[in-house]
């Protein structure tokens, strides 16, 4: 979690694609970079949209049209240390590139099918003509393995959308085929957004030493993600102190997700339905991002390190055992030695709370099943992180410069603003507690 070398190239690497994208625009670019990094927001201009962990899909203009080139395809992805799995998405990467547009664009989709089976994209949420839905058999034929479809409409809207397969919809997303669409409004943002990030949330059951999400279930995933990751593996989010904060946040998995933001008030100020009347917005600190859903949270930046997460407690942890027995408070000396006999290595686990298991796993005491993270993972400046899954952290410094997005390292607290160890004695103090 502090600065590492893939970070910073992923880090550079994101203000690249950003760049192509706008230089891809020939001349048309409404929002650009000046030389230290600023994005500058220019009559009808934006400030581009960051994917943690993705990438924004350059497009060429053809005839005044922006032309994007989707391929639906099997890829080798992997969701954290340790973990990989054969995918399908597009262009090489699930989630696929996140599209970036403004509204009154004219906009043309050539999707190519390197699938095995036959493919079809639905722009969700997005006002088009019927024949453009994407809906395999009902709006349109199904784009066959190894055919290129093109689709084409003007963007009549703005706001936080998604794409996705409509066709053996069930399978094509199980295994990764979904990403953002992001339409910025026309007239650009009535209060400038500094950060705009898209995070995708996903579910995916890839069962211990498998190599392929299995599609079939419906409730008892193993891997919980952001833009296809897991935690210690998601990016961190980064802000200047003052700045505004944008999380669009889309899900396409099979749960909803509160998603929760440590350290501030964030406002609900956009989804499916474009930015919100201020009237509409509320203030919150969980927000539910339904299935088939999107939200626009915003905030001011405060200075720390900030949890940001979904707040089912299973949501994150990584790959888990189901229907175990409770070891809490069970004596299990006894029976452990038993065991040990038969199983040499046998450590049991559990009695006290299982915070022990982050500690077993990094010590090596538990080798898990072959491509297999274990439940809890990350490591913090003061001990580990006993998280996974939907869990990153948002650091917010002063003395970051505008559109760096590399990881500032750990965040130093001010004197006396840090909770610390008063007393080892259990029965320290007098509390009032009920009998
Ligand atoms: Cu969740």
């Amino acid at each position: 979690m502090s600065i590492s070398r893939r970070e910073l190239v992923a880090s550079a690497a994101g203000l690249l694609v950003a760049d192509a994208a706008l230089a891809a625009t020939g001349g048309d670019a409404t929002s650009t970079a000046t030389a230290a990094g600023e994005p500058a927001r220019a009559p009808r201009g934006y400030v581009p949209v960051r994917t943690p962990n993705g990438w924004t899909l350059p497009y060429r203009m053809v005839d005044g049209v922006k032309e994007f080139h989707l391929v639906a395809e099997e890829i080798e992805h992997e969701f954290g240390p340790g973990s990989k799995a054969k995918c399908w998405g597009y262009n090489g990467s699930t989630p696929g590139p996140t599209i970036e547009a403004v509204e009154g664009d004219r906009v043309r989709f050539l999707v190519t099918n390197r699938l095995k089976e036959h493919t079809t994209i639905h722009w969700h949420g997005i006002l088009l003509p019927s024949g453009m839905d994407g809906v395999g058999g009902l709006s349109q034929p199904q784009i066959a393995p190894g055919e290129t479809y093109a689709y084409e409409f003007t963007l009549q809207q703005h706001g936080t959308h998604m794409y996705h397969p409509h066709a053996d919809e069930m399978v094509q997303m199980a295994v990764g085929m979904m990403g953002m669409f992001i339409i910025h409004p026309k007239d650009g943002e009535a209060e400038r957004v500094d950060r705009d990030y898209a995070i995708l949330l996903h579910n995916w059951a890839l069962h211990p030493g498998t190599y392929r999400p299995d599609p079939s279930v419906l409730l008892d995933f193993d891997l919980w993600t952001f833009n296809s990751k897991v935690f210690p593996a998601i990016e961190t989010l980064v802000a200047r102190t003052g700045e505004r904060v944008r999380l669009r946040i889309g899900n396409l998995s099979m749960w909803n997700h509160p998603i929760h933001v440590h350290g501030v008030q964030f406002e609900v100020t956009g989804s499916d339905g474009g930015r919100w009347p201020k009237a509409a917005r509320r203030t919150e600190v969980t927000e539910i991002v339904g299935v088939g859903q999107t939200r626009d949270l915003e905030f001011i930046a405060v200075p720390g390190d900030w949890a940001f997460h979904c707040h089912m407690g299973h949501h994150t942890m990584n790959a888990m055992g189901h229907e175990i027995p409770n070891p809490i408070g069970v004596d299990q000396g006894d029976v452990a030695k038993r065991v040990r006999k038969l199983l040499p290595g046998f450590m049991e686990m559990g009695e006290a709370g299982m915070a022990e298991h982050q500690e077993h796993t990094e010590m090596g005491h538990h080798a898990g099943p072959e491509n297999t993270m274990p439940m809890m993972m990350g490591v913090g400046p003061y001990g580990n992180l006993e998280m996974g899954g939907m869990f990153t952290v948002i650091k917010v410094r002063d003395d970051l410069a505008p559109g760096d997005f590399r990881d500032p390292g750990w965040f130093k607290p001010p004197a006396r603003t840090i909770a610390s160890c008063v007393s080892r004695d259990p029965e320290f103090g007098k509390p009032i507690r009920r009998r």
